[in-house]
């Protein structure tokens, strides 16, 4: 617990390299008005004043054998192009696209795919998206190797997800183009133009959780996101509630046990939306000490298999009771 823990204090050299602004400030933490992200991480270095924290984030990676072996092989399926646009566009109903598309993402390896709407306000600025249908792809974590976060384990499984999300975004790219169709997938974490968390909130792959990412009502937080638009018709989805978002109102789990403090005990206001909120200036430095961290999924009630289910049931029984009242 963070409480409990010596205070962490960020290596002198990592913050020789903080720039002036605050990255609560980039990310507009107490602004009123609803606009566009800016550049602030894993992005080109050139967009965010943070881009010297990405070098030495990389220039501190461990370097031996079985952790490049992980990442070689993922960034092997991060680089692999997808497959040509066939010439002839095939018709089909909206229908029977978002059956077919959908299970070739999870043929491919996709654990849970939803199709929503593209929002001006998920396009990070200086950026374009070329279509207007978002397909979400999320991909579990094994919680076995994330529960051993922060270090080497949880960082080799957060290549290996990266991976896969790339392959089920690639698969479902290249088949889109098969048919005809336009697609671009972003599979992975480095220079998405878009937020990936706000349309796989309104697709219904989870909620928004206390620590900033997504609870799952399978996986829980041991999951990640890619997506891939297009133009292809296709029927979007609905947001999914199941009780997280109570749940994370009393809980404090990831609150307590993230060592750099960086997690609100309440909602902030973001963009002009009141959300969960992590703040990026305490977050970071721990971050990139601690081979990309990953605490806050471990712990989380809802990330340890069979829990979440169970979760679920206690809140709707919950929610049943209390509209009674
Ligand atoms: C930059 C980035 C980071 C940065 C900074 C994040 C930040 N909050 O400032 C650093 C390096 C610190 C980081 C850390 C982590 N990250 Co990160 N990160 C990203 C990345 C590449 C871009 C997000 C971004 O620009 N955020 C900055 C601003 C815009 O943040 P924000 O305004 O607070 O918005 C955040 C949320 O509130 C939400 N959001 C935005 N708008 C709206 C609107 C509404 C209405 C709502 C409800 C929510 C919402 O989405 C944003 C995600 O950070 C995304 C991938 C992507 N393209 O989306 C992954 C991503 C968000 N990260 C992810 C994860 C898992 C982590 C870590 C746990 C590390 C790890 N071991 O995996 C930690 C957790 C720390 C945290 N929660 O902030 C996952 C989340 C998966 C999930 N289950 O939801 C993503 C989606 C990567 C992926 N492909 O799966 N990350």
């Amino acid at each position: 617990m963070a409480k409990n823990r010596e205070k962490f204090i960020p290596s002198e050299d990592q913050m020789a390299l903080w720039p002036e602004v605050s990255g609560n400030e980039v990310n507009g933490l107490g602004e009123a008005k609803i606009r566009r992200p800016s550049p602030i991480y894993w992005q080109k270095p050139e967009l965010t004043p943070f881009g010297p924290l990405m070098k030495w984030y990389r220039d501190n990676q461990p370097v031996d054998e079985e952790y490049n072996q992980v990442r070689e092989k993922a960034e092997k399926i991060i680089t692999e192009k997808i497959g040509p646009k066939f010439p002839q566009r095939q018709e089909n109903t909206a229908e029977k696209w978002t059956e077919l598309v959908k299970k070739v993402g999870l043929n491919n390896n996709g654990d849970v795919i939803g199709i929503t709407r593209m929002r001006p306000e998920w396009v990070i600025e200086t950026f374009e998206v070329p279509y207007k249908t978002v397909i979400m792809a999320g991909v579990s974590m094994n919680f076995d190797n994330l529960k051993r976060a922060p270090g080497r384990y949880s960082a080799m499984e957060v290549a290996r997800q990266y991976g896969r999300a790339h392959e089920v975004t690639n698969a479902m790219a290249t088949w889109i183009h098969e048919q005809g169709w336009n697609a671009v997938s972003y599979g992975g974490s480095n220079e998405v133009p878009m937020l990936l968390i706000p349309p796989a909130l309104e697709c219904g792959l989870g909620e928004l959780g206390k620590h900033g990412s997504i609870i799952n009502r399978i996986y829980g937080s041991a999951f990640r996101l890619g997506a891939v638009v297009t133009d292809m018709p296709l029927i979007t989805d609905k947001a999914d509630e199941f009780g997280a978002d109570e749940f994370c109102l009393i809980c404090k789990a990831c609150e307590n046990a993230c060592p750099p403090e960086a997690i609100s005990p309440a909602k902030q206001l973001v963009r002009g939306v009141k959300k969960w909120y992590v703040d990026f200036d305490k977050c970071l430095p721990y971050f990139n000490e601690s081979i990309g961290c990953g605490i806050c999924l471990a712990v989380c009630p809802y990330s340890r298999p069979g829990v979440a289910d169970k979760l679920i049931k206690k809140y709707a029984k919950r929610g049943a009771w209390l509209s009674k009242e």
